[in-house]
């Protein structure tokens, strides 16, 4: 059974080592586990899809390691950021794709290039999280759920490049609580986006509906009122079987997709914020 392929490539020193490392934390790489022994190190870059392609024929652009991204603009902005001064200019393909070349380390020359989409005049954010921060409300009521829930969710925000240091987690007795603990933690200037957790269960609560519509109308009001993006990971469940197979087993986990939407609205919004709500914003700041 084939389980993964990997691409080792020899860093010419320890410095480039770490530079290395760096810059493929910050365009937003998963890291793996790191190695370290006396006679070397390596720390592997984690990619959703990982291929193989052979290609025969006329084959104009040659590089070492092509990364395939969502936001191709985004993430030469990026590199050029982070001093790599090698970021080729974007480019067309023959198949109708983007490209640009970057070489982050002498003798490495890495093609990053994006599929170009059909001109639908939408807007959409991307899920690279570097530079984002986020408050996480998670409800302690049926906490053997909402422990998994949590753990989706920061996986989906270390995997989306959020760093540690950017996540709050505030846990809160129970469901009925999430709604205020959020619109704290909205109005505190200090969180892009709130992600929500917490777990319902019918069987097992009395007045389920009315606590669930509070909850439900609690969260989007205060996300409506205070203009930060709130998603929703809370489970409103007719068992515990239902809730365990949202929360990691057959219908994948609630909380990693609650933390993913909350990435994709920090970036649509910061994409559709128009410049007027930009500067009044920074007034205000002035004014405190
Ligand atoms: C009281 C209660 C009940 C019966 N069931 C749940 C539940 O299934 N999930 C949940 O998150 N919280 C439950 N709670 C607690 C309430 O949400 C709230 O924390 C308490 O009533 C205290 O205000």
């Amino acid at each position: 059974m084939i389980k993964g392929i990997t691409t080792i490539r020899h860093a010419g020193s320890a410095k480039e080592f770490k530079a290395l490392s760096k810059l493929f934390d910050a365009i937003g790489f998963e890291r793996g586990t790191p190695w370290k022994t006396a006679r070397g190190q390596g720390v592997p870059f984690k990619a959703p899809l990982g291929q193989i392609e052979f290609v025969e024929g006329l084959e104009t652009v040659h590089s070492d390691l092509w990364i395939e991204v969502t936001d191709l603009d985004s993430i030469r902005e990026l590199l050029i950021k982070e001093n790599d001064k090698a970021a080729g200019e974007i480019q067309q393909t023959a198949w109708d794709s983007r490209f640009f070349l970057a070489v982050p380390a002498k003798g490495l020359k890495v093609l990053f290039w994006q599929k170009n989409r059909p001109a639908q005049g939408a807007v959409e954010g991307d899920l690279n999280a570097r530079g984002m921060r986020f408050g996480v409300v998670v409800s302690r009521w049926n906490s053997f759920i909402t422990e998994r829930l949590l753990q989706g969710a920061l996986d989906a925000l270390r995997r989306s490049g959020c760093r540690e240091e950017d996540i709050t987690i505030a846990r809160v007795p129970g469901a009925f609580e999430i709604p205020s603990q959020a619109r704290t933690l909205a109005q505190s200037g200090k969180h892009d986006a709130i992600v929500t957790l917490g777990c319902l269960i019918r069987g097992e609560t009395t007045h389920y509906e009315h606590i669930s519509t509070e909850v439900t109308r609690g969260i989007g009001q205060s996300a409506q009122e205070t203009g930060i993006p709130h998603t929703y990971g809370v489970l409103t469940c007719e068992s515990l079987e239902q809730a365990l197979d949202r929360a990691g087993l057959k219908a994948g986990n609630k909380g990693f997709e609650a933390a993913i939407s909350a990435v994709e609205m920090v970036s649509l919004q910061r994409k559709t914020r128009g410049r007027g709500k930009k500067k009044s914003m920074s007034k205000k700041k002035k004014a405190r």
